[in-house]
């Protein structure tokens, strides 16, 4: 022990000179005098020390030992900051926090210094995030591909109860983390002419007249935990091909077309869009999607063959997997270097292919299945298109070999199909494996929006349920809480998170439960500070935290949640006896710009909270809050301050969601539908232990399928219903036509009013349940308990074995 202190003592007298010679070398200046992003940033560079030996070590073992690589293609990347992270991965923790206290720097506070890297929407992009930090604690040679947009998601201010969209000037003060690699740069080429063209008797092709974009990559660690590896996600940035002598001498014209070429070149990285279902800028976002894919598909062929293996063995050595479709293209893109470049026959080309990739559904939503019209794809992508075609015609060939006389096979499975092209069926047709995110969502592909595909190929459809790092969203966002499972069942789980189980031994322990009440008081109360700091109310942390926090979309009903609210208020003002729990309800959330109904929300949130939260009589019952901007960094303080975790998606709509275990794993009760993971973290932790309600999928696919649904029934026939949307156009909170003609006119697609009822009831079951405050905790210990299973790395293990076959690289 005493050995262990001096060792540390030694370290920490170490670390705090590196801390004052990096800050001569970078600013000229001293440690004491450095401004506070300074300090962040020479921080950084030290912490990047420490990374960079092992990043050196895991890519010369990864080349020596030709271990199988995977690359996670995935057009978003939601981060979110990397110092805490990387630390608690590092397992210094600690040593920075003590050494820098010695220097009069609170590490906590320097944190926030550090911009978001906000490169995605909402679930599909942390879930990549989660992934490739799994992929590295697992010790997996596994790899990020993706874009370096340069402005990420908006963000968000709430001006007059109404989002205000504000560039996210992420990279403005320089991202740490990055590295950028100009020695590894690759071309990549857009329009022109494709053709083929027959020399010396063998077909070879042509494409004349393209545009070529240089893709510069940008290499960011990806720190494992406490295991040496470090791992890379690699960004891509467009810029201006230095070479122009394909300008030859310059006309007027020439000049003319090299400004536009700039233009183009410098719009394919700057914007993430900001859009999970309806979308603009459509020709944009299909130039991203293959610039992306074909400069990391370039890239993995070069750097393979660089290290003297055979291309016919590509699919033993390299796994790469399409997140959704945005990325399909990466199936038509490894054909055309296979046959193109390496002149390999189209047959062994496409079984390589076919071993080497697989995809990912997110969503049943069909506005957000990509189609791309053939009239944009061809004269964009001209040896891609015709690489699509020919995969296609052998297709359908083999469809009407084994499905004689099936036209309407034939049109399920065609992946171009009046005139477009079918992104998720080239994905599909193009991979080994294709799987859901979760159990529910997996069958309902199965049965229902891939029916014929899965006919087609039966052993090709798998699930994996989804899953989020312990190790940010539990070790890093609840040091308390984490500390106290360490007293309590040791540390053995910070590795295994299934062990986590053996909390169970505990729930019912009075000294655990009363710690654990305490843990959750301080992130209320660290929520509480928060929202008064950045210029919100105050909420009092001894009221019930009842929190939905995600994209605001119509399918995940934030409008149900709000109309609620609506009646509460009402009763509470109306009837006397009416009691609740001391309340405040949290929503937090980005609204696509385009969207309406979305945006419409947001303003009736915050004119609810206005009037609520200005009316003394129920301010002690209750309080609405809307958290602005909310993202990566902000949820780390709201999902461990949570009670209830607002989970009420239409059944079958919410492909798994991923919030739910962030809510869970910091001991909150799932309020939800059976949809998604909530379906498998309510079997987790038991009917006792969350508040399930509402229409189950079956029920809300039997009415899109009969078309008997009616609103107007549900508005006539329940009285609270009507209450509430009456009051959205009769003044009390301002005028809501478009969202009262959204329910009642456009027949209320998402059946809000038909569950209104039902929620009502779950919040009362809820309510009764809080305040028996040792059923509560029990309940919140066992949702800890049984929470192991969501961790990503269970999830990575799975894609693994069953996917993508590949085995832990111990790095020493
Ligand atoms: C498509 C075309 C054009 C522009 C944008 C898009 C686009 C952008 C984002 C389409 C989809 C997305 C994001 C989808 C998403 O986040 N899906 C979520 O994925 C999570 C991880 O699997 C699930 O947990 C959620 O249930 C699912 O909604």
């Amino acid at each position: 022990m005493a050995n262990k202190r001096n060792e540390l003592g030694l370290a920490k007298e170490g670390l705090k000179q590196r801390f004052l010679a990096t800050a001569h070398i970078l600013w000229g200046s001293d440690f004491a005098d450095l401004t506070s992003h300074e300090v962040y940033a020479t921080i950084a560079a030290v912490v990047k020390q420490y990374i960079s030996e092992n990043w050196v070590k895991t890519n010369k073992a990864y080349t020596k030992r030709r271990d199988k690589q995977v690359y996670y293609f995935s057009i978003e990347f939601l981060l979110g900051r990397l110092m805490r992270s990387n630390l608690v991965n590092l397992g210094e923790m600690e040593l920075f926090s003590d050494a820098l206290e010695e220097l009069g720097v609170d590490l906590d506070q320097v944190f926030p210094e550090e911009p978001d890297a906000g490169l995605g929407n909402g679930g599909l992009g942390r879930l990549a995030a989660c992934f490739i930090d799994s992929m590295a604690s697992l010790g997996l040679p596994g790899h990020g591909c993706s874009i370096r947009y340069q402005y990420g998601l908006f963000e968000q201010k709430i001006i007059k109860g109404n989002q205000v969209e504000i560039p996210d000037n992420w990279l403005g003060n320089g991202f740490e983390w990055e590295y950028r690699k100009a020695d590894k740069a690759v071309n990549v080429k857009f329009n022109g002419n494709a053709y083929m063209k027959e020399e010396d008797g063998s077909l070879s092709l042509v494409h004349e007249d393209y545009l070529t974009v240089m893709a510069i990559p940008y290499d960011v660690p990806i720190v494992g935990f406490r295991n040496n590896t470090v791992n890379t996600l690699r960004l891509w940035n467009a810029e201006v091909n230095r070479d122009f002598s394909d300008y030859g001498t310059m006309t007027h014209e020439q000049i003319q077309a090299k400004k536009e070429y700039r233009n183009f070149v410098e719009s394919i990285t700057e914007y993430l869009y900001p859009d999970d279902s309806s979308y603009e800028g459509r020709r944009l976002r299909l130039i991203q999607e293959y610039f992306f894919v074909s400069a990391g598909v370039q890239s993995i062929v070069r750097h393979y063959l660089l290290a003297g293996m055979n291309i016919k063995d590509f699919a033993k050595k390299i796994a790469i997997h399409i997140n959704d479709t945005h990325p399909a293209v990466a199936v038509a893109e490894l054909m055309r270097i296979l046959v193109d470049e390496e002149r390999m026959d189209w047959d062994e080309a496409w079984e390589i292919t076919r071993e080497t990739m697989a995809y990912t559904n997110h969503t049943i939503m069909p506005e957000a299945l990509e189609k791309w019209p053939i009239d944009m794809f061809r004269p964009l992508l001209p040896r891609i298109y015709m690489i699509v075609e020919e995969i296609n015609r052998r297709h359908i060939e083999e469809v009407r070999r084994r499905f004689p006389n099936d036209e309407q096979m034939v049109r399920e499975l065609s992946i171009i199909e009046d005139g477009q092209v079918h992104m998720a069926r080239l994905a599909i047709v193009g991979s080994h494996s294709v799987n859901g995110v979760a159990a529910i969502h997996t069958d309902i592909l199965k049965k229902d929006t891939l029916k014929f595909f899965n006919r087609y190929y039966p052993t090709k459809f798998n699930n994996k349920t989804n899953g989020i790092t312990h190790r940010r969203w539990l070790i890093g966002a609840n040091p308390e809480l984490t500390a106290l499972i360490d007293e309590t069942i040791g540390d053995a789980w910070q590795k295994a998170p299934d062990q986590l189980s053996h909390l169970n031994d505990h729930v019912t322990d009075k000294a655990f439960l009363a710690e654990l009440s305490k843990i959750k008081r301080l992130r209320k109360v660290d929520l509480s500070d928060y929202i008064h700091m950045h210029g919100g109310i105050l909420v009092d942390p001894d009221m019930i935290f009842d929190v939905q926090v995600k994209r605001i979309h119509s399918y995940k009903r934030q409008i149900m949640n709000i109309l609620h609210i609506m009646y509460l208020y009402h009763e509470l003002k109306t009837n006397k006896r009416f009691r609740i729990p001391p309340t405040a309800r949290f929503f937090g959330g980005k609204a696509a710009p385009g969207y309406y109904i979305a945006k419409e929300t947001i303003r009736l949130i915050n004119a609810v909270a206005d009037k609520v939260n200005n009316d003394k009589a129920v301010s002690d019952m209750l309080k609405v809050v809307f958290i602005e901007n909310f993202g990566v960094s902000i949820g780390e303080i709201v999902y461990p301050a949570a009670d209830i975790s607002e989970q009420i998606s239409t059944a079958s709509k919410e492909a798994s969601g991923t919030g739910n275990m962030k809510f869970m794993m910091n001991g909150a009760l799932t309020l939800g539908t059976l949809d998604g993971a909530n379906v498998e973290i309510s079997q987790a932790v038991g009917r006792e232990h969350c508040e399930i309600f509402g229409l189950r999928a079956e029920e809300v696919l039997n009415y899109y399928a009969t078309g008997s649904y009616k609103a107007w029934d549900e508005y006539n026939t329940n009285p609270a219903v009507r209450l509430v949307v009456s009051q959205l156009v009769d003044g009390t909170y301002g005028d809501f036509h478009s969202l009262r003609d959204y329910l009642i006119q456009g027949n209320d697609e998402f059946f809000v009013l038909k569950d209104f009822g039902a929620y009502d009831r779950a919040h009362k079951n809820m309510n009764r349940k809080y305040e028996d405050q040792a059923a509560w905790l029990k309940s919140s210990a066992i949702n800890i308990a049984n929470s192991g299973v969501f961790s990503s790395d269970r999830t990575i293990k799975e894609y693994a074995d069953d996917i993508w076959h590949v085995k832990p690289a111990i790095i020493v």
